[in-house]
């Protein structure tokens, strides 16, 4: 039997809601909201899989009219059709934005012209003789695990911040220097205090802006398999050579943890084992581009 914690679905979640804000992130919060006065621009990481819900900027709403950028990043995990969709939307919506892969040059390069871009536009509506070398203070927040430390890291060609794949990594906060007139103030990842779904808490989950360790690896792997089943996904299909995914999901666990060599003496399955492999799997997106929302299409 697969290993569940007599769980029946999203709709058990959403009667049963976890805790997804741990009380510490409140003094990031707020020290995040004390350092917005002294910064020029805030960017605000995202993950191009969960383009809206792994956003928080209501929470900073109290910045007025701070300038602000919105930068969607992973997008080298995330599925192009749906990266267009939300493309157009965030632009319907005047947002300013950049969809960016982090791991890639190029893509860096955009974020301190973008920035400099918008600073310039707010600057001129105050004060039409500014000038272009003025300095420039940026603030990144968002999500753990979005990847803020190693976009501070490839903006400043080196290793100025900690980064690595598991969330919590940034503990306080650190001014980096990009050049002569940028620097760039690092923070920790930081939840918002509530989500409008359960399902929400599962997406971030999967793309590990949560640690495992509040879902459980189980019920991470076990969402997503139900989901690549639901879905027919195909990457998911061939990755693990799966002849069909008109299948129940104890059968496709069981499948996986057959091809991936979990089997115990005895032939019990060592589910604990399966669990990682799918979420490590999914997380290298070895099993496909994926975005698990779409833009809303009611405005
Ligand atoms: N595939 C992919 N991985 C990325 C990208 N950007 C960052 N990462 C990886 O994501 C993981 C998290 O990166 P960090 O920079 O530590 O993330 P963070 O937002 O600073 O995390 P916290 O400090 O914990 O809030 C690391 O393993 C990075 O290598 C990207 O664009 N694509
Ligand atoms: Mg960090």
């Amino acid at each position: 039997m697969v290993k569940r914690k007599k769980l029946t679905g999203i709709e058990h979640l959403e009667n049963n809601p976890i805790n997804w804000f741990p009380g510490h992130m409140n003094k990031a919060i707020k020290d995040i909201k004390a350092n917005i006065k002294m910064v020029n621009i805030i960017l605000e990481i995202r993950d191009a899989r969960v383009p809206m819900a792994s956003g928080n900027k209501g929470n900073y709403n109290h910045a007025g009219d701070k300038p602000y950028l919105i930068i969607l990043n992973k997008t080298n995990l995330a599925d192009p059709q749906a990266v267009k969709l939300w493309q157009e939307w965030f632009a319907k919506e005047n947002e300013s934005f950049l969809f960016i892969n982090a791991l890639d040059k190029g893509s860096i390069k955009t974020i301190v012209a973008k920035a400099k871009e918008i600073l310039k536009a707010h600057r001129l509506k105050s004060n039409a003789n500014i000038s272009d070398k003025e300095d420039m203070k940026m603030m990144i927040i968002g999500l753990p695990n979005t990847g803020k430390s190693t976009i501070i890291n490839k903006l400043s060609n080196r290793n100025a911040t900690k980064a690595a794949s598991t969330p919590g990594q940034t503990k306080q906060k650190l001014w980096v220097k990009v050049d002569d007139n940028t620097s760039i103030l690092d923070t920790p990842g930081v939840m918002p205090p509530r989500l409008d779904k359960q399902v929400h808490g599962m997406w971030l989950s999967a793309i590990h802006a949560i640690p495992d360790h509040i879902t459980t690896p189980d019920y991470s792997a076990c969402f997503l398999v139900e989901y690549f089943l639901k879905n027919k996904f195909e990457g998911f299909k061939s990755f693990y050579e799966f002849d069909s995914l008109d299948i129940d999901l104890i059968t496709a666990v069981n499948h996986i943890g057959k091809r991936r060599g979990c089997l115990r003496k005895g032939g019990d399955y060592d589910y604990d084992h399966i669990y990682k492999i799918i979420l490590a799997d999914f997380r290298s997106g070895a099993l496909g581009l994926i975005c698990f929302e779409l833009p809303p299409t009611n405005n």
